[in-house]
């Protein structure tokens, strides 16, 4: 069985832990506890095969800057969350964007697992992001989901298409490294 590690991240409060202990558990806290690091564990089935999704809680607070950059390292895929009535969270994204390019040492965040949550869709009055909102920017071409931890909307979405992505993503790097080194041993010459 395969072991997908999944690291949620995001600015505090924005419901990092309720979407992964409603995905987890199934269950909802109105209070809020915030979190140093958690670890949790799910079978999921992506593409008819079983698969163990290893995800990591983090927390939202900058003192753990240095928790989130192993963290990071030893993920594969990034779900990326904001809280829908407060713009900061967005923007509190950006560096977090910037970290992941850099341990992962690509230029493009498409090329890495990643989904983008808009959490807290069910507080109507208090949404300040359009109902037509699309990511654009350093998200552009990035899948995006609005979820509500409270009213378990999009939660199982979220964390199975980004699973999901993974999954195409490493097959496709598989067919293209294989076929690289089918080109590599036709180009040999033998030397008697
Ligand atoms: N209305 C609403 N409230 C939510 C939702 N998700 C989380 N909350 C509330 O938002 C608060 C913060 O939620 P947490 O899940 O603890 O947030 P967090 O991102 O894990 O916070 P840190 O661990 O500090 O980084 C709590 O009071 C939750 O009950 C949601 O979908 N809708
Ligand atoms: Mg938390």
């Amino acid at each position: 069985m395969r072991s997908i590690r999944i690291c949620v991240l995001g600015a505090g409060a924005v419901g990092k832990s309720s979407i992964t202990v409603r995905f987890v558990h199934g269950s909802f806290y109105e209070n809020y506890d915030p979190t140093i690091e958690d670890s949790f564990t799910k079978l999921a089935e992506i593409d008819g095969k079983t698969h163990r999704l290893q995800i990591t809680d983090t927390a939202g607070v900058e003192q753990m800057m240095t928790l989130r950059e192993s963290v990071i390292r030893e993920s594969h895929a990034f779900l990326l969350v904001f809280a829908l009535d407060n713009p900061s969270t967005f923007n509190d994204l950006l560096p977090i964007v910037e970290d992941i390019k850099r341990i992962k040492d690509t230029d493009g965040i498409r090329r890495i697992p990643v989904l983008l949550c808009g959490n807290k869709v069910d507080l109507g009055f208090e949404r300040v992001f359009p109902s037509n909102f699309q990511p654009s920017g350093v998200f552009k071409g990035v899948k995006y989901l609005e979820t509500s931890a409270k009213l378990k909307i999009g939660i199982e979405e979220a964390f199975l298409d980004l699973a999901k992505i993974y999954m195409d993503q490493r097959r496709v790097r598989r067919e293209r490294h294989k076929q690289l080194h089918r080109h590599d041993k036709r180009d040999k010459c033998v030397l008697m």
